[in-house]
């Protein structure tokens, strides 16, 4: 119930309403309603949806019964409910607007309050007080659950009223009205617009206990020993193995760590189309987002049929391009080693329940990266050679019988096809099993300098 506090401005109020009604109606008011959390002030425009030449609010006639308000002209009126005091869970203010002809409009503004503790921040899905992609996870939890809206759908980053969604549970969850973070009154894929709108910056790594061996790994698999400058790179991103599946998964969270000196910045994605974490339901939610400066790339994807799924292996795929010129980047020779880890993951279960990175073996993986461009030489500069090429079955190699050379073979994206050594000052070897295409063949020596060439292997 709204009380009223001065019983004389009441009496001026019925006074204006007798006077209105006699006048022709030039200013109509509409009823307004905003939320409010106790402890954050709040501001909301009144005249925004009334009507009437130039309007502007003149008074408050009454109240609000609790906490405070101050006005401008404009029509904001700026509220402020302190922690801590009493207050009703409905309030209401009733303003005076008037037009430049001088006739005044009586307007209603209800006023719901809340205290700021049971406030949702919008992004904040998991309501621990910091935006990152673990706050995606509770968007699968309870994707497409319904719940009240929002009074006003504001994404602004501060304490939003709004009231309980009180699914039944026997767990201690989250209150759902946390996910929906853009206060629609449902659950889905718009809820992740707020969470990178309002994405936080602190990012605390490796501080967690990992379970390590004996728990399913996370990790990347870098299946070729080497990649090149400049390569499309796309990597599996797996999760458990045949002997240590993992189990009770519907969603994960986690960081990828990178050499940011490395990749071209904004070419990496992490992607879950295919692997057994979608296999059975094709429907997932997923984000990604990349901080390159700092050289972490934030995933998160979860599963939106409210069951977990147990397997092993393949769960999605990360790809980046690899800096084509690493000059001034490499010291002391033509390859650098790049590294690649993830950390600070959260799991979640198709019951709300989470675990960290004491459930998981985190993998880091890291892969030599080869310089074309600069410092690599072609074997023709050593005296070597090759023949011929293209060449559709036999390839040569001729070196002056050097000991302790080997060669590689490698596809464009880096993958190894290819190894071994070289023996004979004409070293034979067989490309009867490749592909036809450009392919780079890369002689090392004794000393672990390494010579280049591209050969083309042709149809017979
Ligand atoms: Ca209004
Ligand atoms: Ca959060
Ligand atoms: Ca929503």
């Amino acid at each position: 119930m709204t009380r009223i506090k001065h019983w004389h401005t009441f009496t001026l109020l019925a006074g204006l309403l007798a006077w209105n009604g006699t006048a022709a109606a030039q200013v109509a008011t509409m009823p307004d309603t905003a939320g409010i959390c106790t402890g954050f002030e709040k501001t909301f425009n009144v005249l925004t949806n009334d009507s009437g030449d130039e309007l502007e609010l003149t008074a408050i006639l009454i109240g609000p019964a609790f906490g405070s308000a101050t006005f401008t002209p404009d029509g904001n009126i700026t509220l402020f409910y302190a922690d801590g005091e009493e207050f009703d869970p409905t309030d209401a203010i009733i303003y005076a607007a008037q037009d430049t002809s001088g006739e005044i409009g009586i307007g209603y503004f209800t006023i719901l309050v809340m205290n700021g503790d049971d406030c949702v921040w919008p992004g904040d899905a998991n309501d621990d007080a910091l935006v990152n992609n673990a706050d995606v996870l509770p968007l699968g939890l309870f994707f497409e659950d319904n719940g009240p809206v929002r009074p006003d759908l504001s994404v602004e980053w501060t304490a939003q009223y709004s009231i309980d969604w009180e699914y039944p549970s026997l767990l201690e969850i989250t209150d759902r009205k946390h996910a929906d973070t853009n206060g629609d009154g449902v659950i889905n894929n718009d809820d992740l617009s707020p969470i990178y709108d309002n994405y936080g910056e602190e990012h605390a790594k490796g501080t967690a206990m990992e379970g390590g061996d004996g728990f399913p790994p996370l990790g990347i698999d870098f299946y070729a020993d080497t990649i090149f400058s400049g390569a499309e790179v796309n990597i599996p991103l797996y999760l458990g193995t045949e002997d240590i599946p993992a189990s009770n998964i519907y969603g994960l969270a986690f960081t990828l760590y990178f050499d940011n000196d490395l990749i071209v910045p904004g070419s990496m994605s992490v992607t879950f189309n295919t692997g057994w974490l979608s296999s059975d339901t094709g429907m997932l939610i997923s984000f990604n987002r990349e901080d390159h400066p700092n050289g972490l790339f934030d995933v998160a994807v979860s599963r939106t049929n409210k069951t977990s799924a147990t397997g092993y292996g393949h769960i999605g795929t990360v790809s980046f391009v690899m800096e084509d010129n690493l000059a001034g980047k490499i010291t002391g020779g033509t390859t650098m080693v790049f590294n690649m880890c993830p950390d600070d993951p959260t799991i979640s279960n198709a019951l709300g329940g989470y675990s960290y990175a004491e459930a998981l073996d985190l993998t880091c993986d890291s892969v030599l990266v080869l310089d074309l461009t600069a410092s690599v030489a072609n074997l023709n500069s050593r005296g070597w050679s090759v023949y011929p090429n293209p060449v559709t079955t036999n390839l040569f190699i001729q070196t002056e019988n050097s000991p302790g050379i080997t060669y590689q073979i490698f596809d464009p994206s880096g993958r190894m096809l290819q190894a071994g050594p070289v023996i004979h000052d004409k070293q034979p070897i067989l490309l009867s099993d490749i592909a036809p295409g450009t392919y780079l063949l890369v002689l090392t020596d004794a000393e672990g300098m390494q010579y280049t060439q591209t050969i083309i292997k042709i149809n017979d």
